[in-house]
């Protein structure tokens, strides 16, 4: 018998992996290139420190790094510079594995996400494309646009609940967290699996929307006393080592429960996701490497490492 040519999933995730390699290496990273025609030496050690530094690895995720590295280095013996590069990919996905995590649906129905960021940064997208792996995985999705700050927010969210083919609550002119009350209200009575919260954007300096999105929470509370299950922060992986302070900033406002880190297939560096994971490590539950509904896939740490050094 001759089996079916669907593309398989391990075919899907390669394709999204070179996706996530091209975007990583378009600024030309010189992590790699420290490397080229290199002995084992103090400056291969000094190369590969600003080339960390410039990836925006930050310098304490950097200096941890290359002391790990030292150690490798020592206990394996090596004596040429590409097996140092091997065991550099090897510590690096060692420090990102603790952000590995699933997301868990399930536990509770519906699971209430509630998906917070700054201007831009990616939220409504993820939104849109983390309700499509959701559906793959057989999840009823119910969207609520709780930002209402514009019409537009609103009608670009409605978009992707008609490319998904699923519900949304929204209000004209609505407040955020009246949106919000009412969408989970109406996940409990349909039966929905998870209701997904769309935010509108905000920088942490702004007091009174950081309120604003304490308000929404405690307003979802109200509705069910277990939810919101779980408090994404979107960032955008071009933010260099503001991410971090993003990072703490809603944190500190939310109780941060994962990360969704976007814009991998552009300009990112990805060194960033080493400074989370030293200085603040909370799980990345997804990273987006694209515009398109199926750009959003689970975090693995020993693909992106090897993506970030080839
Ligand atoms: N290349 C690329 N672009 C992305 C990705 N995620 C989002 N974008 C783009 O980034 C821009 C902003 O995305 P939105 O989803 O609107 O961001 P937002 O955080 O909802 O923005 P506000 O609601 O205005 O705060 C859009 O042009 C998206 O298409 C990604 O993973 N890769
Ligand atoms: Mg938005």
């Amino acid at each position: 018998m001759i089996a079916p040519a669907a593309p398989s999933e391990a075919a899907a995730r390669s394709g999204w992996l070179n996706r996530l390699k091209t975007g990583l290496r378009k600024t030309g990273t010189s992590i790699q290139a420290a490397f080229v025609n290199a002995q084992i030496d103090e400056d291969l050690y000094e190369e590969l420190e600003s080339a960390l530094l410039m990836a925006d690895t930050g310098i304490k995720a950097t200096e941890f790094l290359l002391e790990d590295l030292r150690g490798r280095v020592k206990a394996s013996m090596a004596t040429d510079a590409a097996q140092v590069k091997v065991l550099l990919a090897a510590a690096v996905a060692d420090l990102l594995r603790p952000l590995e995590k699933p997301l868990v649906i399930g536990e509770f129905t519906p699971t209430v996400i509630m998906v917070a960021g700054v201007n831009g940064a990616g939220k409504t997208t993820s939104i849109g494309k983390l309700t499509k792996h959701l559906a793959n995985e057989g999840c009823s999705v119910l969207l609520a646009a709780a930002d209402t700050f514009r019409a537009a927010a609103r009608e670009q969210l409605g978009v992707w609940a008609d490319r998904n083919l699923v519900e949304i609550v929204s209000q004209e002119g609505g407040d955020p967290s009246a949106v919000s009350f009412d969408a989970v209200n109406a996940g409990k009575a349909r039966g929905r699996d998870v209701v997904l919260v769309d935010t509108a954007g905000r920088l942490p300096t702004q007091l009174h929307l950081m309120d604003e999105l304490r308000k929404i929470k405690r307003v979802i509370g109200k509705a069910d006393a277990t939810a919101p299950h779980e408090v994404l922060l979107v960032i955008d992986g071009n933010t260099g080592q503001n991410a971090l302070a993003q990072v703490r900033a809603f944190d500190d406002a939310l109780g941060l429960t994962g990360l969704i880190v976007t814009k991998l297939d552009g300009t990112a560096k990805g060194g960033v996701l080493c400074a989370i994971a030293r200085e603040k490590p909370i799980p990345v539950y997804f990273v987006g490497v694209g515009e398109k509904l199926e750009d959003l896939e689970t975090f693995d740490a020993r693909e992106f490492a090897q993506a970030l050094l080839g």
